[in-house]
Order: C-alpha cells, then sequence, then structure tokens
C-alpha cells in the first residue's frame, strides 16, 4: 500500500478514536519500513491538531478529544522504543511536568521520550504538578525543570512556579526550559525561563543548550 495512504489512514483512526486500528495500521506502517518520525508527524501529531480545529470548529467536544488522544497514547506506544535510543551515558538530569490544573500530556510525555532517547535521565511527574513537587525534584539534583502547559489558563502557573524555585532559593541550582502550544519564546522570557522549544526534536537540543553541551 503506498505510504500516503497509510499514513492518511493512521491519522484519521486518530481523529475517529479507532485505537485498534490505529495500532494496526501503525504496525503495518513499520512493517513496510515507514519512518518512525514520519509516521508520528504526519500521523499522529498531524491527527491531534486537526482534533483541535475540530474542537475549536464546535464539530467535536471533550469525549471525542479525549478517545482520541487514547488512540493516540496507544499509537505511541508502539513508536517509543523506535523513538529512543538505548544504551546512551546519562547527559544530566531532568524534572519534566505539566503543570497546575493542566492535564494534557501527550506533548510533554512525547518531550520526556525524546529526551530521555537522547540520554538525559529524565524523572517524569505526570500532569497538575505543583510547584512543591518541581522543587522536590530540585533538592533532587534535578539540573533542568522542564515545564508543559496546554491551556492559556494554566500557563501562568509556569511563572508561580519559577517564583517558588527563585522563593526556595534554588533558581541558581537549575536552568527552566518550558514549552506548550500556547507558549511562546517571548513568554518565556517574560516569565525568566531559561529556555523554550516548539517541538519535542527542538526541546532535545535546547537542553544540551542549556546544560552546555
Ligand atoms: C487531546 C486534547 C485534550 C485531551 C487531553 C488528553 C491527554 N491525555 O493529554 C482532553 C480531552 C483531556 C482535553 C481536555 C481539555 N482541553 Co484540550 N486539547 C487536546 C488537543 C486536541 C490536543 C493536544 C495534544 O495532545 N497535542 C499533540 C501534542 C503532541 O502537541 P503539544 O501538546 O503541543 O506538544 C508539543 C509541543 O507543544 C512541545 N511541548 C509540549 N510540552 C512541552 C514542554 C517543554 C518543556 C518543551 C520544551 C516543549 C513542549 O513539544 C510537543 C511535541 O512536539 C488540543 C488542541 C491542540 N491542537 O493543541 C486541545 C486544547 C489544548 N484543549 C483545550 C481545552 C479548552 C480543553 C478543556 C478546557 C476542555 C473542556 N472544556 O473541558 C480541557 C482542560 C482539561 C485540563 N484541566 O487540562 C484548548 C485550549 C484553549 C486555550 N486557549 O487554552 C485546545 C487548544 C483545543 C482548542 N483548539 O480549543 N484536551
Amino acid at each position: 500500500m503506498s505510504d500516503n495512504v497509510l499514513i492518511n489512514q493512521i491519522r484519521e483512526a486518530v481523529i475517529d478514536g479507532q485505537a485498534k486500528v490505529a495500532v494496526a495500521k501503525v504496525e503495518e506502517a513499520l512493517a513496510e519500513g515507514l519512518n518512525p518520525e514520519v509516521i508520528l508527524h504526519d500521523g499522529l501529531i498531524s491527527a491531534m491538531t486537526e482534533v483541535g480545529q475540530l474542537f475549536e470548529d464546535g464539530e467535536f467536544f471533550v469525549p471525542e478529544m479525549l478517545i482520541a488522544a487514547r488512540a493516540m497514547k496507544g499509537a505511541l506506544e508502539l513508536l517509543k522504543p523506535l523513538l529512543v535510543d538505548q544504551g546512551v551515558e546519562p547527559l544530566g538530569k531532568i524534572a519534566i511536568g505539566t503543570v497546575k490544573g493542566d492535564l494534557h500530556d501527550i506533548g510533554k510525555s512525547l518531550v520526556a521520550m525524546m529526551l530521555e532517547g537522547a540520554g538525559f535521565e529524565v524523572a517524569d511527574l505526570g500532569v497538575d504538578v505543583s510547584p512543591e513537587k518541581f522543587i522536590a525534584e530540585v533538592k533532587n539534583g534535578a539540573q533542568i525543570v522542564a515545564m508543559s502547559a496546554l491551556l492559556t489558563t494554566t500557563m501562568p502557573n509556569m511563572k508561580t512556579t519559577i517564583d517558588a524555585i527563585v522563593e526556595a532559593g534554588l533558581r541558581s541550582q537549575t536552568v527552566i526550559m518550558v514549552g506548550g502550544a500556547p507558549v511562546t519564546q517571548a513568554y518565556a522570557e517574560q516569565i525568566g525561563a531559561d529556555g523554550y522549544a516548539s517541538d519535542a526534536s527542538a526541546a532535545v537540543r535546547k537542553a544540551h543548550e542549556l546544560i552546555g553541551q
């Protein structure tokens, strides 16, 4: 089957929330030798962008977004071992999480996965992460704090977390990286973060840059 047909079938399965079909089609695409990164970007991420658009247009509601997200996660699990290189020396410790009040974890998990693959030791704190939890990881030796936010209403919690790190006297011990669809370089600078990246590959480059490697 042509590559484009398969990629489209993966996209449609994710948009329709058909987890089993999405997984089966990703398996088929891998068996046909398609590049995992192409499957990720043109199939899975592109599907979630479309889902966001459908939600914005009032054609999708939360349940549809949720089942699409489940289908995406199932397919992502298959790609994970292929995107993550094995057996690299740890480069430094990164604590990553989605900020307080925010439950979106697909982008954050993708960034965590790529950082791990690039050889960083990653502590994934999950979603709805309080400033206290990030602070505990800095005390625990995290050289980078990476925060994700997908909602304009939770973006300010990145600043709250940075302020709490400053207040705890730990700002000089860690570098702070932020990201997520509504976050920009300008916003990162405004809240006093050290770095911003727009996607998972850029996040890996930024992490290297931030800890001087
Ligand atoms: C899936 C989804 C959901 C799922 C989440 C499931 C899950 N387990 O994650 C569910 C259904 C739970 C959900 C709920 C809600 N959602 Co929602 N959701 C989405 C959707 C469709 C896709 C997000 C996604 O996974 N994208 C794919 C990933 C790969 O992309 P990404 O997250 O942007 O991550 C990439 C980069 O941003 C970057 N990155 C991400 N994090 C980080 C961190 C660092 C450190 C770095 C460097 C980089 C980085 O790298 C990633 C990989 O390339 C978006 C639409 C969209 N297009 O963003 C809406 C969207 C984010 N949701 C939205 C809304 C409104 C909601 C709800 C409030 C809806 C409601 N009325 O209840 C709730 C809020 C729940 C909460 N408290 O968090 C709005 C936000 C609008 C706004 N201005 O704030 C959006 C934009 C939809 C829309 N177009 O209106 N949602």
